[in-house]
């Protein structure tokens, strides 16, 4: 047996440097004096995952030999972002590499930035499963990421010139990814379709297709840790790549086919599912990374063994279900230990319930995914019968309960038409966590108020959080010194509530002003970086003012664009004099659904105010409007930290929880936002004098929704909102015609669904207060400094300190 070593000694520079000189040589094929930016990034990649393999190996056998329960956090989507530079960080080796590369002649920003980021995530939820992960590594607990190496991830983002969006496919595989090592000998067979026929009394699945899932892995290290965990991401594979005789007939097309079908699968990020095949390739590809998963742990955790103890499975690792995608891993795992290994549905069911638990992260039923149950039966027809049997003893049990028929009916897993996954997830694991307070509070008062009702003790929260070391240490480098400086120590780094002793300072008028010149900084750094990647000309003398997210109704860039014009209008009719205008620059950041309309009208209505109000000579100087494209990781690092005040204006009772509203308080910007997810404990926490609130509560809200919404009573009401309105239906910004954004007006007026209309006069009144304190720019930085300060419960470390105890049970590796 291979032992075990410690991970490797800390490497000096000069080391380092010959470590990434015999990289290119050897793998890469160029000398040194031959290699590019490009070179030295796939090499010095390399040498650090050469860095972290033994104590990758140490982590992995630790975990299987211990006694203490790994976690599998089984997710659609891992957004990443790019890789090196955090590798280095956590490995300690940021000093040997900056060194290492100027010594071979290049500048070490120039090889970071070589690096493609990888987008295999939309936003909030896949970027919570990579910081989670990072956490879980730097906790010292043995984690597995599970999820799918999608070929493309995210569609990249630019805008035709009528600010339209435009998608195309991102190819990020494009050129050498070095921290993905695909691992052919590790693979899982998945099976689809066929039918299930009965022989010597037991059910036999006879599938009439089936996909090779070949893992590829990543390493995941923590942050001084000396634990590596592992993201391991499938990818699909054809058992049949080439027809030769279809081939040899001139049928090409044909002898590619079952390898197009089988790499289909892994080919895409959340493929447009609004036609039927597009489902069915949703479904696919869920079942094919939690069946593959599922069989990887068996493998994993009873290594060589036919017929293995699976009841002690739960005891060895415990699955997170990060939404609904995940959640066919239920009724896979009874078809594992029923039909694989023989095991009774009664202990298939109690080893089943045990292993896994769900994380809600919406509270939107649309999405919440409910399956046609015809589309399991074609796909899977033996979960759709595991289903139906779930769903029997599940009405038995509510039976039993004596909960009411007609409440029975409303909780059924399956109706017969279709399958709901959030009521399977409920049912069929332990937990139930929603993402904020609030967030899990109408989880149970509403969404899935039935089950809590019934199963009380399921339910829990944990608030999300966000990993100090990206989004600090790596994004703010300079307020991590200071910060630093201010603590006298960087323990904050892995323990993110020290940054409370912080507290006492801002009354210390120099450190503020230290904390002032950490941000002005940061603001010019970001107008090197969005002249570089925009061609933007920006005033860095202005308040930088952002809104960075998903282009979604309910989160209300509507009505962030409306008060900007509203601004616009103001200034152009001369409503406010010259010094009473608060120079702004306001940042949009988002990414449409392509099928969804009116958020990309939403994008191209901005991006048309961008014009007109770039363009006016009046407004010059005093207001302007970006739209940046492509909102990705890299944006937030550079933006986030320049960012003095941060929009988090969604209807209350709709955003989850949101965890940009996070990154921005640590980065010392001022939110403006409702009493919306997260927003609540972030006020709470910073206190509510540090927070610019406005707009209707989540009883106010459903009020008024009760009372009857008319969104053209507001329009009428507030002359600011009629004209800004008007000015959009008038051409003002599609050069005259009328036509361009009707439906968006359309919308506003008569539906407007997520009140922007009847918040927009709280949200255009708070303006005044938020410009009156940053004309006091010491006290506007003293309050931003309370929010870095009082904002260390947001991050992710403590989000997986409550799951350890609230959910998983489990903790740390022993040393
Ligand atoms: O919990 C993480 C995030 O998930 C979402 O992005 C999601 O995809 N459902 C929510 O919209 C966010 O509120 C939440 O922070």
């Amino acid at each position: 047996m291979t032992e075990i070593t410690a991970p490797k000694s800390p490497v000096t520079a000069d080391q380092f440097a010959d470590e990434i000189r015999e990289q290119l040589k050897y793998t890469q094929n160029v000398t040194a004096e031959q290699a590019t930016a490009a070179d030295v990034y796939v090499a010095a990649s390399k040498a650090v995952r050469n860095h972290l393999a033994d104590s990758w190996f140490k982590t992995q056998a630790d975990t299987v030999n211990g006694n203490t329960k790994a976690v599998g956090y089984f997710s659609a989507e891992f957004l990443m972002g790019k890789q090196l530079e955090n590798a280095l960080l956590n490995a300690g080796l940021t000093e040997q590499f900056d060194k290492a590369v100027e010594a071979l002649g290049f500048q070490p920003k120039d090889i970071i930035d070589a690096e493609y980021e990888p987008g295999l995530g939309n936003g909030g939820l896949g970027r919570l499963a990579a910081c989670f992960i990072d956490s879980l590594a730097s906790l010292g607990v043995p984690a597995f990421g599970y999820g799918i190496q999608y070929k493309y991830g995210i569609f990249k983002q630019t805008f035709d010139e009528n600010g339209k969006q435009v998608e195309t496919p991102d190819y990020w595989l494009t050129n050498e990814e070095p921290w993905g090592h695909i691992d052919y000998n590790r693979d899982q067979k998945v099976s689809f379709g066929g039918e299930v026929v009965e022989e010597n009394g037991k059910k036999v699945w006879k599938p009439a297709w089936s996909v090779r899932a070949v893992p590829v892995d990543y390493l995941v290290p923590g942050y001084k840790s000396q634990r590596v965990n592992t993201l391991r991401l499938w990818t699909a594979k054809s058992y049949d790549e080439f027809d030769l005789l279809a081939f040899n007939r001139s049928e090409y097309m044909e002898a590619v086919k079952p390898q197009v079908k089988a790499e289909n699968i892994s080919k895409i990020l959340y493929p447009e599912d609004s036609t039927k095949v597009g489902k069915e390739l949703r479904l696919e590809q869920q079942y094919f990374f939690v069946s593959a998963s599922l069989h990887d742990a068996i493998r994993v955790f009873y290594p060589g063994q036919d017929k293995p103890d699976l009841t002690t499975f739960p005891d060895k690792i415990t699955f997170q279900l990060n939404d609904t995608h995940p959640v066919i891993g239920i009724p896979e795992l009874m078809r594992i230990l029923i039909d694989e290994y023989d095991y009774d549905w009664d202990t298939a069911w109690n080893i089943t319930v045990k292993t896994f638990n769900y994380t809600c992260h919406t509270l939107l039923p649309e999405a919440l995914e409910v399956w046609p149950a015809s589309l399991i039966g074609e796909l899977l027809p033996r979960h759709l019968e595991i289903i139906e049997k779930i769903n029997e003893q599940f009405e038995d049990e509510l039976k039993g309960k004596g909960v009411a028929d007609e409440t029975i009916e409303r909780m059924r897993i399956y109706t017969g038409d279709s399958v709901r996954m959030a009521y399977l997830a409920t049912y069929g694991g332990s937990h139930v966590n929603g993402v904020a307070a609030l967030h899990s509070q109408l989880l149970k008062d509403v969404t899935l108020k039935d089950f809590s009702d019934v199963y009380p003790t399921k339910f829990t929260n944990v608030t999300n959080g966000v990993t100090p070391r990206r989004f600090v240490k790596l994004a703010n480098p300079a307020l991590s010194d200071l910060i630093t400086e201010g603590l006298g120590t960087d323990k904050w780094i892995s323990d993110l509530e020290m940054l409370e002793g912080l507290v006492p300072l801002a009354k210390d008028d120099e450190f503020v002003k230290k904390f002032a010149a950490v941000k002005a900084a940061n603001k010019h750094a970001f107008v090197g970086f969005a002249k570089d990647h925009y061609g933007l000309d920006i005033d860095e003398n202005t308040m930088f003012n952002t809104m960075v997210k998903r282009l979604h109704e309910y989160k209300r860039q509507s009505l962030k664009i409306l008060a900007v014009i509203s601004k616009y209008a103001a200034i152009k009719n001369g409503t406010v004099s010259a010094d009473e205008i608060l120079p702004r620059t306001v940042f949009f950041g988002a990414k449409a659904a392509p099928g969804y309309y009116l958020a990309k009208m939403t994008i191209q209505l901005i991006n048309n105010v961008s014009r007109v109000v770039n363009n006016d000579p009046d407004v010059k100087g005093k207001l302007a409007v970006h739209m940046l494209p492509n909102y990705n990781i890299e944006m937030a690092q550079n933006l986030i930290p320049a960012t003095e005040l941060d929009e988090q204006i969604s209807q209350a009772g709709k955003e989850a929880s949101g965890t940009g509203n996070m990154k921005f308080a640590l980065n010392g910007a001022l939110t403006v936002g409702t009493l919306d997810g997260a927003n609540v404990e972030i006020r709470e926490r910073v206190g509510a004098e540090n927070f610019f609130l406005f707009g209707m509560t989540v009883e106010e809200v459903d009020k008024l929704y009760a009372d009857g919404y008319d969104p053209a009573k507001y329009y009428e009401a507030d002359p600011r909102l009629k004209q800004a309105i008007d000015l959009v239906a008038n051409g003002t910004f599609s050069n005259g015609d009328r036509n361009a954004y009707a439906p968006l007006v359309a919308d506003w007026l008569t539906k407007d669904w997520f009140m922007t209309l009847a918040d927009f006069s709280a949200y255009a009144d708070i303006q005044a207060e938020i410009e009156k304190l940053y004309r006091d720019p010491l006290e506007w930085n003293r309050k931003a400094l309370l929010n870095v300060a009082n904002s260390g419960f947001f991050s992710s470390d403590r989000s997986m300190e409550d799951y350890l105890e609230r959910i998983w049970h489990t903790g740390p590796l022993a040393d």
